[in-house]
């Protein structure tokens, strides 16, 4: 033996260290690297996809190592930490806001320069992970990006689904068509496959009982009969200016034996990789529903899947800390992202009982000081509810701990039932109707410690309608905690120009993290000179918003004196997108009746409406036709010209949003009050100096307490009145209520103007008779607020002032203002900021 063998550890950061410098020359070496040996390419065809991937790989080695110093010392300190499960994320792209965290844009824009590229051109290279519907998963990832900046210790999970959400484009009759999301056709450079980690995940089979020896007492032990296997797949998040840097960690399926030996090697080739077809793969597919339950049994296993191998890899670290089970909420603060992760509450009992041995009374006092719960929606058509049949056959033990959950509660339940069982029937856990089902959400309430609503009006739904019972019984366990949106992503990445004129104006960048600086705009609002800033601002957005619309749907918007109107979300019957396009029949008709002169008053618009219907959703794919035929109709009408368009964008994304929302003048949040939990869209127009056009629900009625009720177009009644409309509608049908405009606008849909006529008549006969949305009652009042909305805009001075003290007012907005609440109230974590060594990010 020449070398003396030593046995101690790697010292790994050394070694890396001068490969990882920062200067443009070293960026540089780094980017060819990885473009000759990681990919590989040779230089001579440098191009740009795999310009970017090289580059993208250079950033995911800077955080690889960030994210090793970050767990060391999280690990060194012991700290409490959050778990965030959620069955969805929506990240959008990854390279820029990692290059704008990392402060290292001017290096990178240095070092592509030197090889032909601009680093905006390479940003565009990036597709966009859609591993999520809409809000509840953008919200997820909003957070992740606080967490970071914030120096939290955080965990987020989820799942490495094969295909994301579909990608839309519309036919030639104005239908959504749907394609298959081939996110992983290339390599994503941002996310590290971690072989290390493979979790065995069992299903079905039967439930062993037994006397433990010590203790006398009757046991379960559960013995599955088909095995899986959860691999992990980290995503590193980088927090802006800091070297904090956490892991997403998103499971994905793999057979237990991907491989038959035995056949294999008798020759049996096909046989041999029977498994490996048959294993049904689990995270294959994202369920496109948003506000609805999918209801399928694979949506169910999707569920136990990310809960059971969430769990096992959190008290995996716990364990490796050499901590005891006991300290499992010490260790962490679980929170369930609505209800999709509700087994990991009886998971975690079966760990705690089968496996550690613990007691009842021991384990159900760390479960629900684990566990909280955020729930997100009010719709009966989202609230989960999964038969009891169906539990007992994939996860038996999962059922019995259910029951015996349900029967230790009700017994609690039962001392204060006056009412012959009504409030025990009420309560609990399981529903007799149809069939018999478990509601997850109650499990979710009594497994967890807190509860909370996502917007103020929200939390009161929960509080004195939805839960009132639970709220009753649990008086300290509901909580409010407004949504937020991270404005590092949503203002200083999506729109530079207005995040460099802030900072140039308040003299300091804090505001990116610290977004209560904002309010130090106010006494700007007025300033005729920082007003045409701010205005010329919108307009070079507005410039790019336009040539995106000529470009990809050979559509001529103007720019200068136009008002981009916008709604983009999912298309859904309560978001209203119907009760918009109505509007611009009713706008088009009006135009149409016009004479030349009157033309000349008119403030010209474009409403621009982009959103994805889920599949099985056919009302909503209706509407999306219909808008489609609409604009068909206004936009080839010469009589209209440019005074009004309509215009639909495919394919609605996160990387879209950015486009759209720094261009828009005045954006749509109508959703029949009481209906819509908070809405986050709405806080990202208002941050980028856009004015709302909303109805009293969700965070719109925050926006106007913050930003003030004056700066915000707002129309129609409380959540409170719509019970009496909507009885009213049924008594008497709502075609009698309905106003005169509105019926005739009906009556040209159904002549056929549009189409043919027989088209949409689902989408009418819904109006006329119970109108559930109440798009009736609120007709007219829309109508004369959208042109209230067109004559302030008219008034420049008066609109500008309107548009810099919404954003002055929107610090409260921000996702670090949620997070310190979710920290404080609920999860009881503290920041554990990295030291900070010289020249640390130069130095790896
Ligand atoms: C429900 C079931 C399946 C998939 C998604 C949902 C869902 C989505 N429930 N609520 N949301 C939205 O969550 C956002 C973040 O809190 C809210 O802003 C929005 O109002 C909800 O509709």
């Amino acid at each position: 033996q020449k070398y003396k063998i030593e046995k101690k550890p790697l010292l790994v950061e050394n070694l890396l260290s001068p490969y990882l410098g920062s200067d443009f020359k070293n960026l540089q070496k780094q980017i060819v690297y990885h473009l000759e040996h990681t990919l590989p390419r040779n230089t001579k065809t440098f191009q740009s996809f795999g310009t970017y991937l090289a580059t993208s790989y250079t950033i995911r080695d800077r955080l690889l190592q960030l994210s090793h110093d970050t767990q060391k010392y999280y690990n060194e300190k012991k700290v409490k930490q959050a778990c965030y499960i959620s069955i969805e994320y929506l990240m959008g792209r990854f390279l820029r806001n990692a290059v704008l965290n990392l402060n290292l844009e001017e290096k990178y824009e240095q070092a592509l320069a030197g090889f032909g590229y601009a680093l905006e051109d390479i940003y565009d290279e990036e597709q966009d992970p859609a591993l999520g519907n809409g809000g509840l998963g953008r919200l997820a990832a909003c957070f992740l990006d606080t967490l970071a900046t914030h120096n939290y210790p955080a965990w987020g999970y989820g799942l490495r689904y094969n295909y994301g959400l579909f990608r839309q484009s519309i036919g030639s009759e104005g239908e959504q068509v749907e394609k298959t999301d081939v996110w992983l056709q290339f390599p994503y450079p941002f996310m590290v496959e971690n072989h290390f980690l493979r979790i065995p995940i069992g299903f079905y089979g039967s439930i062993e009982t037994y006397v433990d020896e010590k203790t006398k007492g009757t046991r379960f032990k559960w013995h599955p009969s088909e095995y899986v296997i959860a691999q992990a797949n980290d995503i590193l998040i980088p927090g802006y200016g800091t070297d904090n840097t956490n892991t997403l960690r998103l499971w994905s399926c793999r057979p237990i034996e991907e491989l038959d030996f035995d056949k294999f090697s008798l020759g049996d080739f096909k046989g041999a990789s029977e498994n490996r077809l048959n294993a049904e793969n689990i995270t294959n597919v994202l369920y496109p529903n948003d506000n609805e339950v999918a209801g399928k049994e694979l949506r169910f296993k999707q569920q136990y899947f990310l809960v059971a191998a969430t769990l096992h890899d959190i008290i995996r670290r716990l364990k490796e800390q050499k901590r005891t089970i006991y300290e499992l909420p010490d260790f962490a603060a679980v929170q369930l992202n609505d209800t999709h992760p509700t087994l990991a509450i009886p998971e975690l009992l079966r760990i705690l009982l089968d496996e550690e041995m613990l007691t009842w009374e021991e384990a159900w006092d760390i479960t629900q000081r684990t566990f909280s719960y955020t729930n997100h929606t009010i719709l009966p058509e989202a609230l989960e509810r999964w038969p009891v049949k169906l539990i007992s056959h994939l996860l038996p033990r999962h059922m019995q701990l259910i029951e015996a959950i349900n029967w230790k509660f009700l017994e609690k339940v039962r001392k204060i039932d006056k009412n012959n069982g009504e409030l025990t029937k009420k309560m609990s856990l399981i529903e007799n109707s149809w069939d018999t089902l478990v509601r997850m959400a109650w499990l979710a309430i009594v497994g967890s410690h807190k509860v909370n609503g996502v917007s103020g009006i929200h939390t009161n739904i929960l509080k004195n309608i939805v839960f009132q019972d639970f709220h009753s019984f649990y008086p300290n366990k509901f909580v409010n905690v407004t949504n937020g949106v991270t404005p590092r992503r949503w203002l200083h990445a999506c729109n530079p120009k207005l995040s460099e004129l802030i900072t140039s104006t308040l003299k300091s960048n804090d505001w990116i993290y610290d977004l209560a600086h904002l309010s130090k705009l106010r006494e700007y609002a007025e300033n005729e000179d920082f007003q045409l800033k701010w205005a010329a601002i919108k307009t070079f957005n507005k410039r790019k918003l336009q040539a995106y619309v000529k470009k990809e749907l050979k559509i001529d918007i103007g720019c200068d004196g136009v008002i981009y109107d916008i709604q983009i979300k999912r298309i859904h019957e309560y978001k209203r997108q119907l009760m918009n396009v109505l509007a611009s029949i009713h706008f088009y008709l009006k135009i149409k009746k016009m004479s030349k002169e009157e033309k000349t008053k008119v403030q010209k618009r474009v409403s621009f409406i982009a959103g994805k219907a889920a599949p099985g959703y056919l009302v909503a794919k209706k509407i999306i036709k219909l808008i489609n035929r609409v604009s068909n109709v206004i936009n080839n009408d010469p009589e209209i010209g440019d005074l009004f368009k309509v215009v639909y964008l495919p394919n609605y994304s996160v990387t879209l949003a950015e486009l759209l929302i720094p261009a828009t003048d005045v954006s749509e949040h109508i959703s029949t009050p009481g209906c819509e939990a908070s809405g986050t869209s709405n806080m990202k127009f208002v941050l980028n100096g856009g004015l709302i056009l909303g109805t009293l629900d969700g965070a719109n009625l925050e926006i106007m307490e913050n930003s003030g009720e004056e700066n915000v177009f707002a129309f129609g009644i409380t959540s409170k009145e719509v019970p009496q409309v909507k009885q009213r509608n049924i008594e008497q049908g709502a075609w009698n209520l309905m106003p005169e405009e509105l019926q005739s606008i009906l009556g040209i849909i159904e002549e056929g103007k549009f189409g043919e006529a027989d088209e949409f008549r689902g989408l009418l006969e819904e109006l006329k008779g119970v109108d559930r949305y109440i798009t009736g009652h609120d007709f007219i009042p829309y109508i004369k607020e959208l042109e209230n909305v067109m004559s302030t805009y008219q008034k420049p001075h008066k609109w500008w002032k309107m548009s810099i003290l919404g954003c002055a007012g929107s610090g409260w907005l921000s996702s670090d203002r949620t997070i310190k609440e979710y920290a404080e109230k609920i999860w009881g974590i503290k920041p554990c900021p990295l030291p900070k060594i010289e020249s640390d990010k130069e130095l790896g």
